[in-house]
């Protein structure tokens, strides 16, 4: 078979050496003219590489008729479309838990430095208000207050085992039950109403467009907090930042935004919200991991007909 890999988003710079060195790379993502670019390659292509931010639009994979195999770099595979995969029966494989430690730490990092407002506190020092006022406000502990997690996934439990030691009582709310000792609620509202802090963990997609909505940032109260490390389409953004400026919830810490990298500016205006430019993965270490784990499925594609991590 062929080793024609059209590349629509790179990995790792390292990876891609590795990938170049093995299979005939078309750059796609380099491609001024992606139609004229398409229509010189598509009869050749049998395997797509992506990223999960760039995604694969369908219509190009329409017009790559013999395309058996799309590996992404990322954990979630939102952007690209499953349905339509598997009717052409093409395999797709995507980067799972080697990226649940840095995405676990940075939903604590999030919900750490919301409640203890280490923003403004950092603020508070570099503009010498610490000097010509005194203390900075007190905050709020994360001791002792309800974490609801909306999936308990990998992610989602690997959050949960990081929030115990800091004294916190775990919820979740999910599709099923799961044989774990976490308080569990099957509607998202309940959860949110048992909850001082609702963190997102679940996948994107249509399934979960807008589920944190209003109705559940008003159950979740004028003391609690959203973190949210999973894909910004999981919330009703219009309603998030009226329940931050209208003081419905107290806080958020968010990593994920409805349309990235263009931010809806009304977050940044906000005091009582800490920003992370969908960043959670973004070690050196881990993008690496990810970047291997693409060029592996490939690997493995090529020489077994088989993914390591397939997804379909
Ligand atoms: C990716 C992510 O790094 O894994 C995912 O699903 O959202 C991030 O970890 C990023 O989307 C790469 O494009």
């Amino acid at each position: 078979m062929s080793c024609h890999v059209l590349v629509v988003s790179a990995i790792r710079p390292r990876h891609m050496d590795v990938l170049a060195a093995k299979y005939i790379l078309h750059r796609y993502d380099q491609a001024a003219d992606k139609d004229g670019f398409v229509a010189d390659v598509a009869d050749k292509i049998t395997a797509l590489v992506s990223t999960a931010g760039v995604g694969v639009p369908t219509v190009l994979i329409d017009r790559l008729p013999n395309l058996k195999v799309i590996t992404s770099f990322g954990v979630g595979y939102d952007s690209i479309d499953i349905d339509a995969c598997r009717t052409r029966g093409i395999k797709v494989s995507n980067t799972p838990d080697v990226l649940n430690d840095d995405v676990a730490d940075t939903a604590i990092m999030l919900m750490l430095a919301t409640l203890r407002r280490l923003v403004v506190g950092d603020q508070w020092a570099r503009s010498g208000n610490w000097s010509a006022k005194g203390a900075m406000p007190l905050t709020t502990t994360a001791r002792g207050k309800k974490l609801g997690i909306v999936g308990l996934g990998r992610i989602g439990q690997a959050i949960a085992s990081r929030a115990t030691p800091i004294g916190m009582e775990i919820g979740y709310y999910g599709r099923s039950k799961k044989p774990v000792e976490y308080h569990y609620e099957a509607e998202l509202t309940g959860l949110a109403r048992w909850a001082d802090i609702l963190m997102i963990s679940c996948p994107g997609g249509e399934a979960t467009k807008g589920i944190v909505n209003d109705a559940v940032l008003r159950a979740l109260g004028p003391s609690g907090y959203v973190v949210n490390i999973a894909r910004g389409s999981v919330v009703d953004e219009p309603a998030l930042i009226a329940a931050l400026r209208d003081g419905v919830i107290a806080g958020a810490g968010l990593d994920v935004f409805a349309n990235e990298p263009h931010m809806d500016r009304g977050f940044a205006g906000l005091e009582n919200v800490v920003l992370y430019p969908h960043h959670a993965s973004g070690t050196v270490e881990t993008r690496d991991a990810m970047a291997q784990l693409v060029v592996d499925n490939l690997a493995a594609w090529f020489d077994t007909g088989v993914l390591v991590t397939p997804v379909n």
